[in-house]
């Protein structure tokens, strides 16, 4: 096993002097290498001197995904080609993709926050890990590959699909700990299920790395409870590192940001003001030591509010809270703000209804149709609820009219019948002309 630091319990006065070190090191660097930066610094009137103090970094330009679009391949790159050792891109839904290049130590410090992620889920060099995330230009497989490594795990880099290969490999070779998406976990359950492999029984499992995609307290509930492991939450983006850029302890509900590397904002996403700590908002972060493509003050449009007050853990790095919801995923619905977060967390209050569902907007010329299908669970399905779903069916429709104060119409479908995916699941489709 190689060794893992542990500054994540360093005192603060020590970590604020280092952030404004690195910060000293990175802006100028990012000044005088990376034109747009450059461009924008001009434009606003601030100069790399002017950051004498980490309140000073609100001065300092935005950076937001459409400049990787717009810079693509290489704009962005501050480090030469002969320094660069690996790419990542993330494709997106539209248009050109974004390409991020790192140097040796950028991965390494990537690796090291992923690694610290493992450590702190208590797993350890004893511990069979599965890596069921993509390998390839998606940063999962690979960043929880080079973790499990690092922390001296035997590591199965089996990568995404394959599912019934996925359990057999799980329970012949004794796999304690699985990295997928919290979505593909609960695909991986059914098909278990069907295969009458049962993961309490039959298997060793008993910690899931989940992340790259929102999922809610109550699905984590769910997932928990559906197969007796424990699942963990662990956060990152491909502009920023990969997945490690946090992850929970065992006593917070929120996400230790490994502040060291990665320095967090909340800014306000209307007025870009920064936001005090406890207040919710869109994070933003900046890479501290990454300098193959540096980010300053990187909009992730990711929602969420940094906690105040110190965790039971004794770490020192503030806490995040769970990121449920992007702001480019809000809804408007008949004039109303939905999250598909809320919906989630809706259908999970009723025990009959499975984590498996769908939404579906569409528009006649005066009135937006708002749909949602959602499969039963399979016990509920063998016990006939399903032969008599109008009172489950309305049953779901008044959990949601209560919070959101929308009556969707709902559909009850049998289990296996929604499509599944291996990666980040798309649970919104959206007709409605724009
Ligand atoms: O999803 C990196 C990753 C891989 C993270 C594996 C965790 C595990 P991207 O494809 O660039 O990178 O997508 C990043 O996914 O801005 C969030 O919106 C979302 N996301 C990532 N982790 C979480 C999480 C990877 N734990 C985008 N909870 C981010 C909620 C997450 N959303």
């Amino acid at each position: 096993m190689q060794s893992i630091s542990k500054p994540d319990f360093m005192p603060v006065a020590e970590l604020r002097k280092m952030q404004l070190e690195k910060l000293q090191k990175l802006i100028p660097y990012e000044y005088e290498r990376v034109p747009l930066f450059r461009r924008r610094c001009d434009e606003k009137g601030v100069k790399p001197r002017d950051l004498a103090t980490l309140a000073d970094l609100g001065k300092f330009p935005f950076m937001v995904k459409t400049d990787l679009r717009d810079e693509y391949p290489l704009g962005l790159t501050a480090a030469p080609m002969k320094e660069i050792t690996r790419f990542h891109c993330s494709s997106g839904t539209t248009g050109k993709p974004i390409c991020i290049p790192a140097t040796r130590e950028d991965v390494e410090i990537w690796t090291e926050g992923a690694a610290r992620c493992l450590a702190m889920y208590g797993i350890t060099e004893n511990d069979v890990l599965q890596v069921s995330y993509g390998y390839g230009l998606f940063t999962g497989g690979l960043g929880a590959h080079y973790a499990g490594e690092k922390i001296g795990c035997a590591v199965l880099p089996i990568g995404a699909g394959n599912t019934q290969k996925q359990i057999m490999l799980m329970r012949d070779l004794g796999v304690t700990a699985i990295c997928c998406t919290p979505s593909y976990f609960l695909h991986l359950a059914t098909v278990a299920h069907k295969m009458g492999i049962d993961f309490r029984r039959d298997t060793k499992l008993k910690h899931g790395i989940f992340g790259a995609e929102p999922w809610t307290d109550e699905i984590r509930a769910r997932i928990e409870e559906l197969s007796g492991i424990t699942a963990h939450d662990i956060y990152g983006l491909t502009e920023i590192a990969g997945p490690g850029v946090a992850g929970n302890c065992e006593h917070c509900r929120g996400l230790h940001i490994w502040e060291d590397h990665f320095y967090p904002e909340i800014i306000d996403p209307d007025t870009l003001e920064v936001l005090p700590d406890g207040e919710e908002g869109e994070l933003v972060l900046t890479t501290l030591d990454r300098f193959g493509t540096p980010m300053i003050r990187y909009r992730t449009r990711d929602l969420s509010r940094l906690q105040t007050g110190q965790c039971k853990c004794g770490r020192t790095m503030r806490v995040m809270d769970r990121v449920h919801a992007r702001s480019d995923d809000m809804l408007i619905v008949h004039g109303v703000n939905v999250f598909p977060s809320q919906i989630e967390a809706c259908l999970m209050k009723v025990p009959e209804v499975a984590p498996h569902y769908m939404i579906y907007l569409s528009s006649t010329s005066t009135l937006d149709l708002f749909e949602i299908k959602v499969e039963v669970t399979p016990e509920a399905f063998d016990y006939g609820v399903y032969q008599h779903p109008d009172a489950l069916r309305h049953r779901v429709i008044d959990t949601i009219k209560s919070v959101i104060g929308l009556s969707p119409s709902v559909e009850l479908l049998a289990p296996g019948t929604l499509p599944r995916s291996e990666g980040k699941i798309k649970r919104v489709v959206d007709n409605r002309k724009k």
